[in-house]
């Protein structure tokens, strides 16, 4: 069994800095189960977007006054921090974007477009979200590339030597998800960062579940690009981030044309700002980068590692009880090899009726596909439910969680 939570971290403290963790539904305090989906936002990252608005508000790199001038340097003193947070160069290599999505289709667009043709392949795995799926698929479409995929073996683990097949010489881009959203599994993106490179190719970490539950520096896993969301990670939504070694990011075309990326513009042609505004066309989104400066702050206090460790004992926790249902169906490597969440399926209860009940009971979980349909076709079952954590929750929370799965159960006998 994991380290117990509270030897790890301060939940108690913790929790004073989510007041919405103090809700009750139906006369029972909120359970929130559903971190992998969207995480809470801690008391000074709201004091933050507040005192924004309060104190700071102006566009930025526009005007000459002072407002304009204090916005525009806590914005691009927020890029700083966001490097810092994952190990880059500086804030050259940080991009602001909306979201995940929005951060691969920035690649997909303004790498894939122009360097993808006949010939060219995009290795995905399996176990890829939406995000990464339905983008490179339709860049390959368009562009004649073809899209392969790593299998997924039975324990919830890439197939390596299936990844050392497929890539090859003709492999264009690796574009792989760091954790697993729907099983859990952390895979080894610096192994298959050194096959993309053996074979010039480059590596898309997808890391919206990895960037807000471990520490990631992206110069050790050699990410090419690294893409995660505020949202996941205490920040505010509306705010993403795509991490690009500064060298490619130069290379690239721009993904959105406008204001703000350019350098000079005359009637026939223009020319494009330095990075990483390049990639930032029109009002950028201000106050939710400077939030997410905050967040990174909230959470590097906190110690990276130590959420790390935090998520993987609730995980383990969560794995082993869910093991005392007889007729439970849990996705993914065993306890002690996963990230900090955990979908399944009891007995031919559908994951939707799971969720209802679990929510009479005021616990939070998703159910569904988690954005990853042909995932889901593999495991052989339309969607799942599923428990993730984050660092508020506890071993009383998962206790709660297990005895409402006892009634969902008892109800469905
Ligand atoms: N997953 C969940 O699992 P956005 O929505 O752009 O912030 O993040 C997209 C995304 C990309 N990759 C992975 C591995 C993800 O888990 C997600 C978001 C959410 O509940 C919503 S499907």
């Amino acid at each position: 069994m994991g380290v117990q939570s509270s030897d790890l971290l301060d939940v108690e403290r913790i929790r004073e800095d989510f007041p919405i963790l103090q809700r009750e539904f139906g006369g029972e305090q909120l359970i929130y189960l559903d971190n992998a989906a969207t995480s809470q936002t801690p008391e000074p990252v709201v004091e933050t977007i507040a005192d924004y608005y309060r104190t700071t508000n102006a566009n930025v790199h526009r005007g000459l006054h002072q407002l304009s001038h204090e916005a525009s340097i806590a914005y691009e003193e927020a890029h700083d921090r966001v490097a810092a947070f994952i190990g880059a160069e500086g804030r050259e290599e940080i991009v602001f974007t909306k979201n995940t999505t929005e951060s691969m289709n920035l690649v997909a667009y303004a790498w894939g477009l122009n360097e993808l043709g006949p010939g060219d392949e995009v290795v995905l795995t399996e176990m890829e979200h939406h995000a990464a799926l339905v983008t490179w698929q339709q860049i390959a479409k368009r562009t004649g590339a073809t899209v392969r995929y790593i299998e997924v073996d039975e324990d919830g683990y890439l197939d390596m030597d299936h990844a050392r097949e497929l890539i090859g010489p003709d492999t264009a881009m690796v574009s792989v998800v760091h954790i697993s959203n729907t099983l859990g599994t952390v895979n080894p993106v610096a192994d298959l960062a050194d096959l993309a490179h053996d074979h010039d190719a480059y590596i898309f970490v997808d890391g919206a579940q990895s960037a807000p539950t471990r520490p990631v520096d992206v110069q050790d896993i050699d990410a090419d690009f690294f893409a995660f969301s505020g949202h996941k990670m205490c920040g505010p939504t509306g705010i993403g981030v795509l991490y690009g070694k500064e060298r490619i990011l130069e290379e690239m075309e721009p993904y959105l044309y406008g204001g703000e990326m350019i350098r000079k513009v005359t009637f026939d042609d223009s020319t494009w700002n330095e990075l990483p505004w390049k990639f930032e066309a029109g009002t950028p989104v201000i106050a939710q980068g400077i939030a997410l400066a905050e967040a990174c702050d909230y959470l590097d206090d906190i110690g990276m590692d130590r959420v790390r460790r935090h998520e993987e004992a609730l995980a383990e926790y969560t794995y082993d009880r869910l093991e005392e249902f007889e007729n439970i169906e849990v996705y993914g490597p065993p306890g002690d090899d996963r990230g900090g969440l955990v979908a399944f399926n009891l007995g031919a209860v559908h994951a939707h009726d799971t969720s209802e009940i679990l929510n009479e009971f005021a616990v939070a979980v998703r159910a569904g596909d988690h954005c990853t349909q042909p995932l889901h076709d593999k495991l052989g079952t339309p969607a799942s439910a599923r428990a993730s954590f984050y660092i508020y929750n506890t071993r009383e929370e998962v206790d709660a969680l297990v005895d409402a799965l006892g009634e969902t159960r008892d109800l469905f006998a």
